[in-house]
């Protein structure tokens, strides 16, 4: 009886499953039913779980208490370029955000005007690659509220962070498709654990995609831009470490 209602269950789900599909990945992953049929079982297929994950969820937040002693720094620990050293000199007073690409209003904006807009706080865990994780805390305006003040035309499929550190003469970057660039947690952090952002921590400004890996996790953004492609840029994966080593792009969690 048991093996005929499954039987029968998974039979609808393929008829209605391919116009679900079809209509919306988002909304058929969203439904438990569908959810326990795909994603459970040794056959399940990881790449099918991830272009059907519920790409709107919220990553979990956390209370203060439960914010780790020490948050430690990866990667670029400071840019230490000739024009960086100069910006962070004056705490970055002459410092803007160029917001550009395929976008209706370019924007340049500083650091005074960033901190106007109104900001989130968020407590969440940072998980690296490498296989440290840390939670701490995050403040600043969601991206999202940035990008429609720049209006983001109609063929633009993803954002790209480029940052003021070089390797090898080539700014990191990284990119984002416009799901992730307008979910509610993905903000611009300005300070981290009620303190303005340190140099070590990406100042003056860094990208929080809380439902990703830490290599996405843009610091020392100086450049967003809308693009239609990423093809064109570094060497086409969307992203320093996808370009070197092939990380995924992405790098849900
Ligand atoms: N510009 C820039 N952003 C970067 C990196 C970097 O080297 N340069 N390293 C990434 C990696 S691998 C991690 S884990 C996080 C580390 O952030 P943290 O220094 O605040 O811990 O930044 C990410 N963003
Ligand atoms: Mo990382």
């Amino acid at each position: 009886m048991t093996r005929l209602i499954t039987r029968r269950a998974l039979v609808t789900t393929g008829a209605i499953g391919a116009s679900a599909l079809l209509a919306g990945c988002d909304r058929v992953a969203e439904n438990p039913g569908f959810r326990k049929i795909l994603f459970s079982g040794e056959k399940m297929n990881l790449g099918l779980q991830r272009a059907l994950t519920n790409r709107h969820a919220l990553a979990p937040e956390f209370r203060p208490d439960q914010m780790s002693p020490v948050f430690r720094s990866n990667g670029t620990r400071n840019p230490n370029t000739p024009d960086y050293n100069a910006m962070a000199a004056e705490r970055f007073a002459h410092w803007k955000l160029q917001v550009g690409g395929l976008v209706a209003r370019p924007l340049s904006l500083s650091l005074a005007q960033i901190r106007a807009i109104p900001a989130r706080t968020q407590i969440t865990r940072h998980d690296c690659v490498e296989g440290w994780s840390a939670i701490g805390k995050w403040h600043g305006p969601m991206l999202g509220t940035i990008l429609k003040a720049a209006g983001v035309r109609p063929g633009a499929r993803y954002v790209v962070f480029t940052c003021a550190d070089l390797f090898h003469g080539h700014n990191y970057y990284e990119s984002i498709d416009l799901i992730d660039a307008f979910h509610p947690q993905t903000i611009l952090a300005w300070a981290m654990n009620g303190a303005v952002l340190g140099i070590d921590h990406g100042a003056p400004l860094r990208l929080r995609v809380e439902r990703q890996l830490g290599y996405k996790h843009a610091k020392y953004v100086m450049r967003i831009d809308a693009v239609e492609s990423l093809a064109e840029i570094g060497r086409g994966k969307g992203g320093y470490w996808e370009d070197q080593v092939d990380y995924d792009w992405y790098a849900g969690i």
